[in-house]
């Protein structure tokens, strides 16, 4: 679009970036931007224009006869009443349209509905059809609707995802919903857009469109319990994860790790990002995350337990397992 060979700016560059939209709610969205962004240019080359045509053809000369002062024109005050009015008729309709558009319903009745809970400062993401709980990196399939429902564990929040979608409030008590079509795979970044305390700038998030087969092997693997452990520091981590107070804040299907405060954990070495987009997901990274998690995303609700270093190495390799 026009903006965007303005900028001079690819799509990558940008992942969080609404106008490069990747689905048709986002489109939607864009197109209804660019149409502004046009009228807006055309307001100003007008303007421009005739302010420099009037100050350089109406200039006082050294002595040349002073200009003719005036009071009134009936007919300009018209035009530059009327026109405004008829640019802001012309913004409105498309824009209440839009607006009708995108709060329609879903009419595909194959739509996947998964919810997005809102969490200081942390998201949840749940797909009761098919017995999944994730944090913080939602996969969907391309090309099949995603019927989402929003809402809140403690204040609002407010779901962004700049390609696919957004922003509607997440609001406690109450369940809002958006619905959008991913149109191509990619990794979307999002971000919390409704400041929620502490560490509301770290609260991001990663939607993962997949093609079809990718999602179900997705599926698949994070429906399962996780997975058997090989190695011995994997063991140790366990053990080190299952005798200390992690076990009360973090759920691990099929081990005795049950919390549910913290971001489920079963499949946790298969995200590209820990703490909410805060660090991507490396075996040093998420020794520093263990290690000093309050350094690392000031305020979050997890306390730093005190643990020896070979502990913490041990624990990094369990968690990095679980794929
Ligand atoms: C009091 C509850 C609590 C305890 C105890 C706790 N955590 Fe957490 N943990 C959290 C919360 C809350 C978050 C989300 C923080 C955020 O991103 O804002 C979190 C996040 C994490 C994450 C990042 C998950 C992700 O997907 O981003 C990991 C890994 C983690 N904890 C591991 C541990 C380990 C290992 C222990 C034990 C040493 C532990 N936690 C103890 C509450 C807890
Ligand atoms: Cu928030």
């Amino acid at each position: 679009m026009g903006l965007v060979a303005l900028q001079g700016c690819s799509g990558d560059s940008y992942p969080q970036s609404a106008m490069h939209p990747s689905s048709d709610f986002a489109t939607r969205l864009d197109d209804l931007f660019d149409q502004i962004f046009w009228w807006a240019v055309g307001v100003f080359v007008v303007v421009e224009a005739v302010l420099i045509y009037v100050i350089v053809r109406f200039r006082e000369r050294p002595g040349g006869p002073r200009p003719q002062e005036i009071h009134g024109h009936v007919l300009m005050e018209i035009g530059w009443t009327l026109a405004p009015a008829l640019i802001l008729v012309a913004i409105a309709i498309p824009t209440i349209q839009t607006i009708f558009v995108v709060d329609r319903p879903p009419t595909d009745e194959n739509a996947l509905v998964v919810e997005a809970i809102g969490r200081q400062w942390w998201w949840e993401f749940r797909y009761p059809e098919l017995g999944i709980v994730t944090a913080n990196e939602a996969h969907i399939p391309v090309g099949r609707t995603i019927d989402l429902r929003l809402r809140s564990a403690d204040v609002l929040h407010s779901f962004w995802v700049p390609k696919l979608g957004g922003k509607r409030d997440l609001v406690p008590g109450r369940e809002n919903q958006l619905w959008f079509t991913a149109d191509s795979a990619g990794v979307y970044w999002g971000q919390c857009a409704e400041y929620c305390g502490t560490a509301h700038a770290w609260m991001g998030m990663r939607v993962i469109a997949d093609e079809p087969a990718d999602f179900e092997a997705w599926v698949a693997s994070e429906g399962a319990d996780a997975v058997a452990l090989t190695q011995p520091a994997e063991r140790a981590g366990q053990a080190v994860f299952m005798s200390n107070a992690c076990v009360s804040c973090h759920r691990i299907q099929g081990t005795a790790a049950v919390g549910v405060f913290g971001p489920d954990l079963t499949h946790f070495g298969s995200r590209l990002t820990l703490g909410a987009g805060v660090l991507e997901n490396t075996e040093a990274n998420l020794i520093r995350w263990i290690d000093s998690t309050q350094h690392v995303k000031p305020g979050n609700l997890m306390p730093e337990v005190q643990l020896s270093d070979q502990q913490v190495a041990q624990l990094a390799a369990y968690l990095r397992a679980l794929r």
